[in-house]
C-alpha cells in the first residue's frame, strides 16, 4: 500500500452538534516528513466532544476528530528516519521537533514545540494541505495533528512517539492525552512534593490521573471535588482522602476548602473541568502565601477567567499545562515502559470498550453517561 492512496472507514464530523457520519474516505500517502499509520485503538477525550459541540474557537468542519490513540506505522514519507513500517506509535498533539534552533524544545521549562502549531490549528498537515478526501473529492480537515477517528491517518514524524513493540495499544493509547496530562500536571508542571495537600476539581480521567499522580508523589491530603457523586469511589481507590460534592454546600466551594476543611487552603489545586467558575474556585482555595493552582480544563470559546488580583498579591500562583508538560516523543515511551513494568497501572480508566471505528458514536453516548472515564474503540 506504500505510496498509494488508501480507502478506509472514518468518522467524519460534518457539522457542530451532529452525530459523526461513517464514511469511506481516501487517505493519501504521507509526504516528506510524514507518517501514515493504521489506527488500532482510539479513546475518547472530553476535548473531542468539546470541539464536536462547537465550543472550540479553532474548530473546523468537516473534520476527523480523535487524538488519544495507539497506531502502527503503515508507510513513511521521504526523509523519515525515526520510525519505520510496523513500529507502534502514539500520536502526540504536542510535537517535539527537537531541533537545536527550537528554543522551546531546547528549554527544560516547556513542551510547547511550535514547529507545526500554525498548520495544525488550521486543520492541515505542515505543508498546508489535507491528506483526507471524501467520496465527492472534497478535502476533510485534520484535527490536533492526529485525526485518529479513522482506520488510517497521517501524522507529522515529529508528532509520533515510538513505543515498545510489546505495548498493548488498546491500553497505552491513554498516554496520548488524558492520563498523561493529569500525571504530568502533578509531576512536571507543579512538581508536587511529599506531604503536600492537593484539591482536584473534576473527576474524569484527567482529574483522577491527577489524584493518581499526587498519591504517587506522596501528597498526604487529597480533596476530590465533583458535582457527580458517582465519581467518588474511583477517587478514593486512587488515593483521595476527602470527597467533596460542591452541591452539598450553600457557600462557594473555595470557602469550604480554605476555611472549613483546611485553615488556609491547599498547597496545589487543579481544574479538570474546563469551567471558568471552577478555575476561579480552584485558584481561591490555594494556600495563602504559596498555593499553586493549575488550569488543565479547556474552556469554551469566549469564556474568560477572573479573580481579585489580591489573590495573587497574597501569594497564590495561577498556572496551566498542555499535555502535562511532557516532551512528547522523549517522554511518552517512558510512560509506556513504566506501564509495562507494572509500576504505572492505567487499565481501570477504561470503563467502556467498543469494536469498530463505526461504533464511535456509541462511545460518545457512553462518555455522556456520567459513569464513563475512558471509552476505547478498537478498530
Ligand atoms: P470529563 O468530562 O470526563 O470529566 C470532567 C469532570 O468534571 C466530570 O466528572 C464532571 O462531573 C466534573 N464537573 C463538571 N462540572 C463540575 C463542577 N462545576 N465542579 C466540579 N466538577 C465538575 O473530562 P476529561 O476527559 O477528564 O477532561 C477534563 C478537562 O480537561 C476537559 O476540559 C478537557 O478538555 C481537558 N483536557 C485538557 C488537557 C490539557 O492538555 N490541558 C488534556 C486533556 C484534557
Ligand atoms: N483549540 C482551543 C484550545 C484547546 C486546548 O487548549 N487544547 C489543549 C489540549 S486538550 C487535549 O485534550 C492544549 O494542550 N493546547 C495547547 C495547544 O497548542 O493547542 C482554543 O482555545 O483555541
Ligand atoms: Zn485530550
Amino acid at each position: 500500500t506504500a505510496g498509494k492512496p488508501i480507502q478506509c472507514k472514518a468518522m467524519v464530523a460534518r457539522a457542530p452538534k451532529q452525530p459523526l457520519t461513517v464514511e469511506t474516505i481516501t487517505v493519501n500517502p504521507p509526504q516528506a516528513g510524514e507518517v501514515r499509520v493504521k489506527v488500532m485503538a482510539n479513546a475518547l477525550c472530553h476535548t473531542d466532544i468539546y470541539t464536536l459541540d462547537g465550543h472550540d474557537p479553532e474548530g473546523l468542519f468537516p473534520c476527523i476528530l480523535g487524538h488519544e490513540a495507539g497506531c502502527i506505522v503503515e508507510s513513511v514519507g521521504e526523509g523519515v528516519t525515526s520510525v519505520k513500517v510496523g513500529d507502534k506509535v502514539i500520536p502526540c498533539y504536542t510535537p517535539q521537533c527537537a531541533e537545536a534552533q527550537c528554543v522551546f524544545c531546547m528549554s527544560p521549562k516547556t513542551n510547547l514545540c511550535p514547529k507545526i502549531r500554525g498548520t495544525q490549528g488550521a486543520g492541515f498537515m505542515p505543508d498546508g494541505t489535507s491528506r483526507f478526501v471524501d467520496k465527492d473529492g472534497k478535502p476533510i480537515y485534520h484535527f490536533m495533528g492526529c485525526s485518529t477517528m479513522s482506520e488510517y491517518t497521517v501524522l507529522a514524524e515529529i508528532s509520533c512517539a515510538k513505543v515498545a513493540d510489546e505495548a498493548p495499544l488498546e491500553k497505552v493509547c491513554l498516554f496520548g492525552c488524558g492520563v498523561a496530562t493529569g500525571l504530568g500536571a502533578v509531576w512536571n508542571t507543579c512538581k508536587v512534593e511529599p506531604d503536600s495537600s492537593v484539591a482536584v476539581f473534576g473527576l474524569g480521567a484527567v482529574g483522577l490521573s491527577v489524584i493518581q499522580g499526587a498519591k504517587m508523589a506522596g501528597a498526604s491530603r487529597i480533596f476530590a471535588v465533583d458535582i457527580n457523586p458517582k465519581k467518588f469511589d474511583s477517587a478514593i481507590a486512587l488515593g483521595a482522602t476527602d470527597c467533596v460534592n460542591s452541591k452539598d454546600y450553600d457557600k462557594p466551594i473555595q470557602k469550604v476548602i480554605a476555611g472549613e476543611l483546611t485553615p488556609w487552603g491547599v498547597d496545589y489545586s487543579f481544574d479538570c473541568t474546563g469551567n471558568v467558575q471552577v478555575m476561579r474556585a480552584a485558584l481561591e482555595c490555594a494556600h495563602r502565601g504559596w498555593g499553586t493552582s493549575c488550569v488543565i480544563g479547556v474552556a469554551a470559546s469566549g469564556h474568560e477567567i477572573s479573580t481579585r488580583p489580591f489573590q495573587l498579591v497574597t501569594g497564590r500562583v495561577w498556572k496551566g499545562t498542555a499535555f502535562g508538560g511532557w516532551k512528547s516523543r522523549k517522554d511518552v515511551p517512558h510512560l509506556v515502559d513504566r506501564y509495562l513494568a507494572g509500576t504505572l497501572p492505567i487499565d481501570f480508566y477504561i470503563t467502556h470498550q467498543f469494536s469498530g471505528v463505526d461504533k464511535t458514536n456509541d462511545a460518545i453516548t457512553a462518555l455522556h453517561s456520567g459513569d464513563c472515564l475512558r471509552a476505547v474503540v478498537h478498530y
